[in-house]
């Protein structure tokens, strides 16, 4: 999955498809392009920064960044494009105008989310975060953060059940950096084999993500590329179906590697 920020502020890539507040379709387009040649499986479109630190931003503006973004993916690729949403408004819309996957880092949490969702028919990936973007990393605390993030998500997963989505459209994420320090990030990745050991797809995204500039000692985001087609390889040695990169090529060759060598 190739991340694709349509906001002015992303963490590690933001703005750059930008001039001043206009998102520029050319721009947006030809960083996909790159993605489609390095043998991206989906795109991930994304109207709101969920990094941490980060606020929130109004449907409107939402919808203003996610809705174009979406249409020239689709005009222009045959590729599925999920859309990294929270908002059962901009959920609705993003159906309507062609996505295929709607990624929810609140988990359907949201006021008719899990009603909207469910209504868009299209498989939901449902991720852990314990507090808003704000403020989830100021002291994150857990008794067991595996334990904790598994029942979190079998909690959702129930309730997306009983919204009506379809179990085989249902993928689950422990949520890598979302109110999480590194001790807790490595414990749950540690815990990946049991996790995707269960009844449901995993997602995972650790990109450019803090998590790889502690072990690395990198404050550059740009400089933890290496260190996350690492990570990105172990998970899905450890049985992830999805893996949410900014990186695709290194990746996908990565990944082919892995493939490759188990037989
Ligand atoms: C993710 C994810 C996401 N991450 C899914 N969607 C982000 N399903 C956005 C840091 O520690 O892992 N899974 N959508 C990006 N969010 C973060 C979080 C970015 C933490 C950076 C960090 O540096």
């Amino acid at each position: 999955m190739g991340i694709l920020n349509v906001t002015p502020d992303s963490f590690s890539d933001g703005g750059r498809f930008y001039t001043g507040h206009t998102l520029v379709k050319s721009h947006f387009l030809e960083q996909a392009e790159i993605m489609a040649e390095g043998g991206v499986d989906i795109f991930d479109v994304g109207g709101e920064s969920t990094r941490p630190g980060a606020l929130p931003v109004s449907t409107k503006e939402e919808l203003a960044r996610v809705l174009p973004a979406v249409s020239w993916l689709k005009d222009r690729f045959s590729l599925p494009v999920s859309v990294d949403t929270s908002n059962p408004e901009v959920m609705r819309a993003v159906a309507d105008a062609g996505a295929d996957m709607i990624n929810d880092v609140r988990a359907l949490t949201r006021n008719n989310a899990l009603q909207a969702a469910a209504a868009t028919g299209l498989p939901v990936c449902m991720m852990h975060m314990p507090a808003e973007p704000a403020d989830m990393q100021i002291n994150p605390h857990y008794d067991d953060v595996v334990v904790e993030v598994s029942r979190y998500l079998s909690v959702r997963v129930a309730a997306a059940l009983d919204a009506g989505i379809d179990a085989s459209n249902i993928v689950i994420d422990p949520g890598f950096g979302f109110g999480k320090t590194l001790t807790h990030n490595l414990a749950l990745f540690r815990a990946l084999p049991e996790l995707t050991a269960g009844d449901y797809p995993v997602l995972v995204g650790v990109s450019r993500k803090r998590m790889v500039g502690d072990i690395l000692n990198r404050d550059d985001p740009k400089a933890r590329v290496f260190g996350s087609v690492a990570l990105a390889q172990l998970a899905v040695q450890a049985g992830v179906r999805i893996v949410r990169v900014h990186d695709v090529a290194p990746t996908v060759d990565a990944l082919r590697i892995l493939e490759f060598v188990k037989g």
